[in-house]
């Protein structure tokens, strides 16, 4: 006889990615606070990658052991970080200018739990008459209050160098698991009550110029961020590799 009451067998579904949905919801966050969701190419010139960055020609970042450069094809390489998006957009675009450049970046890493060669970036770029770094840190400060869903949320910044800014900034976000106290055991601050987050600072002019803006009546401030450094510390996950060897239980507990 058929027990045509008996419950069936549930089917397998896939579902999306915690990559792309954290992806997703930094979007929101942003385009609530009236910016653009900016995208371009992943194979990119070395104009665009590094010089327009302000990259030094010598830069050991250029080197084959950093950079994925296209075999046979001059001057090509896989972007390392989405400047390429934020640059071009400078060029086709007049401020007042407010993006996000969220998407894939490659480089030429040695693989561990902390290094993948494919992983994701979001960069951000606002550009105006009267920018500062005060507006850098109330956007950041809004973006990690509303991402790590924590209303007590602080920042703060230390002096960090990257040639497509000056000054730069290394920004730390108070711990969201022991709330910021330090000389605790924490596991996620090492008792420091700060997480390194991210790297921020104002546009350099010879930045600017590279897309084409007026760097003495503009000027901007940009950062950037390592999607899956954000995830890994949100969930608590200790190994990048995890996000992309096709662990099934994995993947479906996000
Ligand atoms: C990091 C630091 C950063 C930027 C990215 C940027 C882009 C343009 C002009 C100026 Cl077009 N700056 N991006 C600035 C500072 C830091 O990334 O640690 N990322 C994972």
């Amino acid at each position: 006889m058929i027990d045509v009451t008996r419950p069936g067998t549930k089917p397998q579904t896939g579902k999306s990615h915690i990559i792309p949905n954290t992806i997703r919801q930094i979007e929101q966050i942003f385009t609530r606070m009236g910016f653009e969701i900016a995208q371009a190419n992943e194979v990119e010139t070395e104009q665009y990658n590094f010089d327009a960055l302000n990259v030094p020609e010598d830069h050991p970042a250029r080197d084959m052991q950093d950079t994925f450069w296209i075999a046979g094809v001059e001057q090509t390489v896989l972007r390392t970080h989405t400047s390429n998006t934020q640059v071009r957009y400078m060029e086709s675009h007049e401020p007042p200018i407010r993006i996000i450049a969220p998407g894939r970046v490659y480089r030429n890493e040695s693989i561990d739990a902390t290094h993948e060669a494919q992983f994701h970036q979001c960069e951000g770029l606002v550009v105006g008459e009267t920018i500062s770094l005060s507006n850098l840190k109330h956007v950041l400060l809004e973006f990690l209050t509303e991402f790590f869903d924590n209303p007590d949320t602080n920042i703060r910044f230390r002096p960090g160098y990257f040639p497509f800014v000056e000054p730069g900034v290394e920004v730390d976000v108070s711990c969201f698991r022991c709330g910021n106290q330090t000389g605790q055991e924490c596991n996620v601050c090492k008792g420091s009550g700060w997480i390194e987050i991210l790297g921020a600072g104002m546009v350099h002019p010879h930045t600017l110029a590279a897309g084409g803006i007026d760097a003495d009546k503009y000027q901007g401030f940009a950062f950037g961020m390592g999607i899956e450094r954000l995830v890994m510390l949100k969930y608590g996950v200790d190994d990048i590799r995890d996000f992309y060897d096709g662990d099934i239980p994995f993947i479906s507990q996000f």
